[in-house]
């Protein structure tokens, strides 16, 4: 068998392809592409909920969002990791991102206006992450497959802490439950545009489903996201703000309206609400870590010479 054939062998049999293994450039240059977008939207995402340590009604709400920012933190760590065996190198990553070449998720580029949309991130934002990373676990590259795994663990806490919040804000006074109403109203569109553009639409879906790195469609994975949030909601009281939403039996799930793909397009071309604030916010983050970097890479080369005496 020549390499390639290898490599449709491996896919077939569901076996991973791993960094010394032979892959299609395309398939390589996919990978970096998605993992690195994928990276990039963990970092970004700390930055609309670390807007909110400070002001977290109560040490315990601050201490789980604390941990939850530090996590993303984490997930950005293993998701650059994982993207470096492929031949991209970190500094090459972290420039994309600082220059505004490289994309994020479109989620991050909206305000948090209130405590409610701390909820409402956990809940449907890391909801809607979870539904798509629970089949990157399966993917066809192990160092991502990998990564996935523990990052999905932590994802599922993430979920919890949101919906706690908007538990705590439905049950509560009538200003908190108009809180976490006037949240979901904000975030349910930004949050179905997460899967991607429709399948018709997506340029990259059929290398990905046919190169097993994605598993199901980005339309798959929003019907599936409608199903099961429309249930949490009606426990919740709050309303989705769409009027086409309603059970369709034949399919056995909910038809629904679709967001504004304008706005979606806006958004990933870096004109968002909040697009320039969050690539100056990461720039000077950036700056200002410029001294750990320098102690971090001091104290490796010192370590070097010690090892070499
Ligand atoms: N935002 O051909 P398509 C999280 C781009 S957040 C921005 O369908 P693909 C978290 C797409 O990149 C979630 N751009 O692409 C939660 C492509 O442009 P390029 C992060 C988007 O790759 C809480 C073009 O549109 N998760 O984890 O097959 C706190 C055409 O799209 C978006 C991941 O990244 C978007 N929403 O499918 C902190 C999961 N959607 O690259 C963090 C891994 C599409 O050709 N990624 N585009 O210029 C994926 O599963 C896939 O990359 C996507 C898109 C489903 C996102």
């Amino acid at each position: 068998m020549n390499f390639e054939e290898v490599f449709e062998a491996k896919l077939a049999k569901n076996e991973f392809i791993e960094p010394k293994d032979w892959m299609p450039d395309n398939y390589r240059k996919h990978l970096i592409r998605q993992i690195s977008q994928h990276a990039h939207s963990e970092v970004v995402g700390m930055l609309p909920e670390g807007n909110w340590i400070s002001r977290a009604p109560s040490l315990r709400a601050k201490l789980v969002l604390l941990a939850k920012v530090q996590d993303e933190g984490g997930h950005g760590l293993y998701l650059y990791t994982a993207a470096e065996t492929l031949g991209i190198s970190r500094d090459e990553m972290i420039d994309a991102l600082l220059t505004g070449k490289a994309k994020y998720s479109s989620i991050f580029n909206y305000p948090t206006l209130t405590w409610a949309d701390v909820g409402a991130i956990g809940w449907l934002v890391d909801g809607a992450a979870i539904m798509n990373q629970v089949m990157l676990q399966r993917t066809s590259y192990g160092p991502y497959s990998r990564a996935m795994v523990r990052i999905c663990k932590e994802e599922s806490f993430h979920q919890r802490q949101g919906y706690e919040i908007m538990t705590h804000l439905s049950f509560g006074t009538p200003e908190q439950k108009e809180m976490a109403q006037d949240a979901m109203n904000r975030w349910w569109f930004p949050t179905l545009m997460m899967f991607g553009p429709p399948d018709v639409e997506s340029p990259n879906s059929d290398n990905a489903l046919k190169w097993r790195i994605k598993r199901e469609s980005n339309d798959q994975l929003r019907q599936r996201f409608v199903n099961q949030t429309v249930i949490q909601a009606e426990y919740l009281g709050l309303t989705i703000p769409d009027p086409k939403l309603k059970w369709n039996e034949s399919k056995k799930g909910y038809d629904y309206g679709d967001p504004d793909w304008s706005e979606f397009k806006n958004v990933i071309k870096g004109n968002g609400i909040c697009n320039k604030q969050r690539l100056a916010d990461r720039n000077k983050a950036h700056r200002e870590g410029e001294w750990v970097r320098a102690a971090a890479a001091a104290y490796a080369d010192k370590q070097k010479h010690v090892q070499a005496a």
